[in-house]
């Protein structure tokens, strides 16, 4: 098949390895991480497991075993280095492993629906973007019935593990399944891999998910390209609303690369309680002080999940997914798009019609009409950048004939998602995916389940990266999902104490004022020096820096 050239090239690129996984390993057990009683009483068989890391070690000869590989949920830059990282360490550790892929997520392992992947097939993909070589899905493995559709299967082909791809409901999906099969003494290992563009998949052992250096860098050379396109002709402000569906680490990470004049931050809007209002003062703010410097231009960025977090719009959401979750037949009959509405605004109490009210037309009809199969709001396809340029225009307007604003407003909107999570993996996605797929490896070898691999000290040169597992267990907490208490693996939102909020902090007024400030990240490179093409995400060298020795 005909080939890009850079996909050429990228086949050729080898990811590199920590030191210890290169040649033998030894599993080296470290500390237990206490957990709370309720998990130990969910989990009794995977509770309790220490957390480990492989350090070098004599070769050994390990008996050959079949595995069977899972995609799960939304796309992230890696995925199939972390097949290639997993096929390759099966045949490092012995020749005869075989390695089976699922096809379309969790739904292949649960219909049976699964391929035999070969040296070709991930000689084909390694450092591409992409989910393709198996696909992946959203369905959720959650039932009984589905973990032993899973053992059917890994009995008939031989497979002894598992290894699940996925973000934090995957990964805490992964631990139930592990503690399923071990608790019916089925011989079938489990082991996850932390995937998500969003980056919220974090915490004391795992220091980022995969896709996230990736995708934010694809983000920041678009915000960096439209700023310069900004600065260049001076008649616009260009509105970017990024991927991330609830956390902010993107648009963080966006804004510390590319120094935009505004980005919004979730989690401070909850934090602070801001309404809408005060989002849009924020912004006006920064339009009317660069128009008095003579700058009738700018950038603003705010994430996808952002309307969820402001507490008007939170409770309005809500009001909405109950009004019609509960009603969904009588609301199913109606025809018209008006009937709908005049439906909907009955269902809502007098606080939540007043703000639904004030909303801009375009929006009040996706917040009425627009419904997920289960009949809830499609928060994420509200286009928050075009409510925000119209409530922005508005005040401005006021403002105008006020005499209080003197300058020229005229705003573009944009969305950057899909654009970057399929995007060739920067080289450190490539050596962290490929690590992560061989670590998974040495895991099963060692015999382990229940645990989800663990690379340490990402901001180092990744030969010196600590390669090892952690308990799913050890991550869990408990919480309330749709009115039930549940054992979950905590999606980590942006810590407004931390490095990385803190530096945006205290530059944010810097970068909103009349001055440019502007950063152009420029595409990414894979070639060149290591400082260049090698670099981490902001946030990971905030979070965790390295000090040369
Ligand atoms: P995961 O959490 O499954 O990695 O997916 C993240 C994400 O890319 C979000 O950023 C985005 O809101 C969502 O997936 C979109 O998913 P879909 O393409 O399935 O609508």
């Amino acid at each position: 098949m005909k080939k890009s050239l850079i996909e050429f090239e990228r086949g050729l690129y080898k990811p590199k390895l920590p030191e210890t996984l290169r040649f033998g390993v030894e599993l080296q057990k470290r500390e237990t991480v206490e957990v709370a009683d309720e998990i130990k009483d969910i989990f009794p068989h995977t509770s309790g497991l220490p957390v480990v890391r492989f350090l070098r070690g004599e070769e050994k000869k390990y008996e050959p075993i079949n595995v069977g590989v899972i995609l799960s949920g939304g796309q992230a830059p890696g995925g199939h280095n972390v097949i290639a990282g997993l096929f390759d360490g099966l045949n490092h550790f012995n020749s005869r492993c075989r390695l089976y892929g699922f096809i379309g997520g969790p739904s292949g392992l649960i219909d049976h629906q699964y391929i035999e992947i070969s040296f070709d097939q991930v000689d084909e993909c390694r450092n591409t973007g992409g989910f393709d070589m198996i696909g992946s899905g959203r369905t959720k493995l959650e039932t009984e019935e589905q973990f032993e559709k899973g053992r059917e299967i890994c009995e008939k082909l031989g497979i002894k593990a598992l290894v699940i791809i996925g973000g934090d409901d995957s990964n805490t999906n992964a631990c139930v399944l592990a503690e399923y099969y071990k608790r019916k003494g089925y011989n079938i290992q489990v082991v996850g891999c932390p995937k998500t563009i969003d980056g919220d998949l974090k915490n004391e052992y795992i220091e980022t998910s995969f896709g996230f250096d990736t995708a934010c860098k694809v983000y920041s050379e678009l915000i960096g390209n439209v700023q310069r396109d900004a600065i260049s002709a001076k008649k616009y402000w260009h509105f970017v609303r990024l991927m991330g569906r609830s956390a902010s680490h993107i648009t963080l990470e966006c804004a510390l690369q590319t120094q935009p004049n505004v980005a919004i931050i979730s989690e401070e809007v909850s934090a602070k309680k801001m309404s809408l209002n005060d989002i849009v003062d924020v912004i006006v703010d920064s339009v009317v002080k660069r128009a008095e410097g003579g700058q009738n231009f700018g950038t603003v960025i705010v994430p996808e999940g952002l309307i969820e977090f402001v507490p008007e719009m939170k409770k309005l959401i809500k009001e909405l997914n109950d009004a019609l979750v509960s009603d969904s037949e009588e609301y199913s009959k109606l025809r018209t798009d008006d009937d709908k509405r005049y439906y909907v605004m009955q269902s809502l109490s007098r606080e939540s019609r007043d703000f639904y009210v004030t909303l801009p037309n375009k929006i009040a009809k996706q917040l009425a009409l627009d419904r997920d199969p289960h009949g809830n709001v499609q928060v994420s396809k509200i286009e928050t950048e075009e409510l925000l340029i119209e409530l922005c225009t508005q005040k401005l307007k006021r403002m105008a004939e006020e005499g209080t604003f003197k300058g020229k407003f005229s705003a573009l909107s944009h969305f950057f998602g899909y654009e970057g999570r399929c995007s060739y993996p920067t080289n450190f996605d490539s050596n962290y995916c490929y690590t992560l797929g061989f670590t998974s490896a040495a895991l099963i070898m060692e015999g382990m389940t229940g645990y989800m691999v663990s690379i340490k000290h990402l901001t180092a040169p990744s030969d010196q990266w600590i390669a090892g597992g952690v308990p799913f267990t050890s991550m869990m907490t408990l919480e309330k999902r749709k009115g039930v208490v549940k054992p979950v693996i905590r999606k980590t939102l942006v810590d407004l104490d931390d490095e990385p909020f803190s530096f945006f902090e205290a530059h944010r007024a810097e970068w909103a004022d009349a001055t440019n400030t502007y950063l152009y990240p420029g595409p990414i490179q894979y070639y060149g020096p290591t400082e260049l093409c090698d670099a981490t995400t902001i946030t990971l060298q905030l979070e965790h820096p390295y000090h040369h020795s």
